[in-house]
């Protein structure tokens, strides 16, 4: 049963070759004598894939002879990216790989660019779930992810004549190797209708029956996820909607059998498209559907598995611990409590005892806009046993809270998971996921300490033991070892061991090194030639060859108010006049730069696609005024996604993590270019804070005011003097410097007239300060130099191991199961 020392497949060379060309014919069905680079990629995906299914294999036959605690991360996104470069680093094969494929006649680089992202995810929350599969993977823990098999993931960005256009991502034109339908693994999900009440038995107990009005089937999706060097591959379950057969027979005997059958076809749209965004909360009702339709198949299927080996659901707490990545998976919760309820017939006490103990649930945002809210006549239509358990839960919570803690009142009214508001009653999902989970904890110090004040005070004051910290963290094989193999090389051969790829706080011995100048020449070295390849992307984009000389300063997220890229691009015009009025002779001064800005906006995000407009109009004017030449140049990349970012984080000198204090939760980009040597010029924000402690503050280009000052600024907005470098910006927005005045108009509404809720105008001074120190410590190779290398040495901390290593043992309690072959 156990192959895992002895695979069945071979690495060597020519097995590997065999297997591609065996993929060719067999899988693919091409002539093995002609293929072009994306039937290379998909005859080699294929040929990893069986490498993956074996131990995919192996593990979890492991797992269930073993039975462990397990643990479940759910979550309604998943950025993956790419995975063959990824597979191919973990299963340790990347260069019998290469050499197989050059073999051939393929170049290993065009094969993995025929790859497409699997962009199952809007932008920091998404990306971080996939960060911690690789890293629970990787510790060898007994995980799975649990998600939704999106078929249009994150749309496409089309940027023309400097308007974001959305494009669908139809991601599975071609098939995806990666993935492995699993037919039989289905389950129903049941959708509106109506509750009945039953008395039955001696003890009168109630029962449930839900009679549902739509029932459509759920069909598991499993993706293979190899840790680094470890026996262990995790399983990334994924739910796509298909359409039950049973159900609604009458509906064909009506006579209209083909209006029958597309009725039926519209359950595949649950499982369309991924919302693309992660802002402001709409109580859409697909999302909705989305949501149950998750959490349901999901909790089925570990029910089962659980089932399949135990009698009673006694040990159900010590076998499963399931984490809600934000409140979108909250359903879950009364879910839990229906099947152990209505269909196992456990009582309420046991049943929430029992569900209790394994939910736990990360918040990943302070913002209130963006806090779910749903409309309690939605749930009740939708999901109407559940409305009722909601409800029951609510109503002894409320008890709980009145008689062991003496709230009553307005405080009770505060806490009530049900609250009534101008649209009508909603169910508030934070305090329903904080009410039944053992623990909640935020993503960075500063967060963690944020909600304990703020958007769960009064939750905080009767169950502090609840509430912890787990700081975000990345995969550095992705976002390090995969992504710069220069720079990994650079760092393997310096510490004289690879064993930072598993153990990240090993850069520290970096430290030492960091005024060593062979050192530093080779560091310089490695980021040139990162600097190079995002020099390429740019050439292709804009056919523009940039100074190789420049700093290159980039801000790549998602456009948001709060993240403050219109500050960004504000000083960039202040530079480019600073810039015209300056003679020739001062010009030679002029430490030059190349701005590098993307993201997506939402769709329906007016202002930020504003700010996309704004910064595609400043880039037209600086970069073809031939007075500013090479000494600033401005670029919007279109389409930021998880390949490009594997691109441009390498290639950057300086980073820009600038959101107003306390708005950011943590941030992770910030994290991944750290590791890459990349100096921040950012606030003290979210995880911003915890990577000044460890790299220094020194190292850094802190700017802006504390978090604990933003609430009174806020309040004194309309009487603060207006800064008059911010004016003079804006003023040249406003008078048409860049065309399409009227068209900025709201967003310069949107900060001036004592509006501007995120601070720019405050911050702005402070900011422009730091730039100068920017500029000024750039001229000294030396001390950025050194800066640059203690930045990787201090990013040691933010390893998603680290991260998940302590939910491990902090609120999972769940044992790495390393997969050993039988005595
Ligand atoms: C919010 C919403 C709200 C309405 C419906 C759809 C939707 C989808 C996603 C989101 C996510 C908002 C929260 C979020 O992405 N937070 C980010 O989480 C990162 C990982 O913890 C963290 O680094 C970022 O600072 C934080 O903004």
């Amino acid at each position: 049963l156990y192959s895992l020392l002895d695979s069945y497949l071979k690495n060597d060379v020519v097995s590997i070759q065999e297997s591609i060309v065996h993929h060719v014919e067999f899988t693919l069905a091409r002539s093995r004598y002609k293929f072009d680079n994306r039937e290379a990629y998909f005859a080699a995906a294929h040929s990893l894939r069986d490498r993956l299914i074996e131990r995919w294999n192996d593990t979890q036959a492991w797992l269930k002879y073993k039975d462990p605690k397990r643990v479940y991360y759910l979550s309604m996104e998943f950025l993956m990216g790419r995975t063959f470069l990824n597979a191919l680093h973990n299963l340790g094969v990347i260069a019998p790989y290469q050499e197989a494929l050059s073999g051939l006649g393929y170049e290993m680089e065009n094969v993995q660019q025929a790859e497409r992202d699997a962009a199952l995810g809007n932008g920091g929350l998404g990306r971080l779930a996939s960060c911690f599969l690789d890293s629970m993977a990787t510790l060898n823990l007994p995980a799975w992810g649990y998600g939704i098999r999106y078929e249009y993931g994150m749309f496409r960005q089309v940027v023309s004549e400097g308007f974001q256009k959305e494009q669908p991502d139809y991601w599975l034109t071609f098939g995806y190797p990666w993935e492995i339908e699993r037919p039989h693994v289905t389950y129903p999900v049941k959708f509106y209708g109506h509750v009945s009440v039953h008395e039955e038995g001696s003890d009168g107990r109630q029962n449930f029956v839900w009679n549902a009005g739509e029932e459509v089937t759920a069909v598991a999706y499993d993706n293979p996820i190899p840790g680094f060097k470890t026996p262990t591959c995790a399983n990334l379950r994924l739910w796509a909607a298909k359409p039950c057969q049973e159900f609604d027979l009458e509906a064909f005997n009506t006579g209209d059998y083909v209006s029958s059958i597309i009725d039926k076809q519209k359950a595949e749209t649950i499982t369309s498209v991924l919302y693309p965004d992660d802002k402001t909360f709409e109580g859409k009702e697909l999302r909705l559907k989305q949501q149950h339709f998750m959490v349901s198949a999901t909790l089925q299927d570990i029910v089962r598995r659980y089932k399949e080996q135990h009698k009673d659901f006694d040990a159900f707490p010590e076998k499963v611990a399931m984490q809600l990545n934000d409140t979108h998976p909250t359903l879950g919760i009364p879910e839990l409590m229906r099947i152990l309820m209505d269909e196992n017939r456990l009582g309420w006490t046991q049943s929430w005892d029992i569900t209790t103990k394994v939910f736990s649930f990360t918040n990943h945002t302070v913002l209130p806009e963006a806090l779910e809210q749903w409309p309690v006549s939605l749930v009740e239509k939708l999901l109407p046993r559940h409305m009722q358990i909601i409800y029951d839960i609510n109503w002894r919570f409320l008890q709980e809270l009145q008689q062991n803690h003496g709230i009553s009142g307005d405080k009770l009214g505060n806490m009530s998971i049900i609250v009534d508001t101008e649209y009508g009653k909603m169910v508030r999902m934070a305090y329903l996921a904080l009410v039944a989970s053992h623990t909640v904890n935020g993503v960075a110090a500063m967060h963690s300490k944020l909600i304990k004040e703020t958007i769960f005070k009064d939750f905080n004051a009767i169950w502090p033991e609840k509430f912890q910290n787990k700081t975000n963290g990345v995969t550095q094989r992705r976002w390090l070892a995969q992504c710069n193999p220069p720079l990994a090389k650079l760092i393997t051969d310096t510490l004289g061991t690879e064993a930072w790829v598993t153990h990240l706080d090993l850069l520290q011995g970096l430290r030492e090194h960091a005024e060593d100048e062979e050192f530093q020449q080779k560091w310089a070295g490695v980021k040139k030639e990162a600097k190079v390849k995002l020099a390429n992307m740019i050439k292709d984009l804009s056919g523009d060859e940039v100074n190789m000389e420049a700093i290159f300063d980039v801000q790549v997220k998602r456009i948001h108010e709060y993240k403050r890229q219109f500050m960004n691009i504000l000083s960039v015009v202040l530079r480019y006049d600073r810039i015209k009025s300056m003679s020739p002779e001062e010009r030679k001064d002029v430490v030059p730069r190349v701005v590098i800005i993307g993201g997506k906006a939402a769709p329906g995000y007016d202002l930020a696609k504003r700010i996309i407009k704004l910064i595609s109009a400043v880039s037209e004017t600086v970069n073809k005024d031939s007075e500013v030449g090479d000494l600033l140049k401005v670029y919007f990349v279109p389409d930021y996604n998880v390949s490009l970012a594997e691109v441009i984080i390498p290639g950057s000198d300086l980073n820009q993590q600038i959101s107003t204090a306390g708005t950011e939760a943590s941030g992770t980009s910030n994290m991944k270019f750290a590791m890459n040597g990349s100096l921040i010029i950012g606030t003290m924000d979210g995880a911003n804070v915890e990577i000044a402690e460890e790299i220094g503050e020194e190292n850094m280009f802190i700017f802006g005011v504390d978090a604990k000052e933003v609430p009174e600024l806020r309040e004194q907005r309309e009487y603060l003097q207006v800064d008059p470098q911010f004016q003079h910006a804006v003023n040249m927005i406003k008078n048409g410097h860049f065309g399409w005045n009227d068209y900025f108009n709201p967003l310069i509404d949107s900060v001036t007239g004592g509006r501007d809720w995120y601070l720019l105008a405050n911050d702005f001074n402070s900011y422009l300060q730091a730039q100068e120190r920017v500029d000024s410590e750039w001229r000294d190779k030396k001390v950025w130099l050194k800066k640059s290398i203690l930045s990787t040495a201090g990013s040691g901390k933010f390893s998603s191991d680290r991260t998940i290593h302590e939910y491990a043992e902090d609120i999972w309690k769940v044992e790495p199961q390393p997969p050993s072959p039988p005595e």
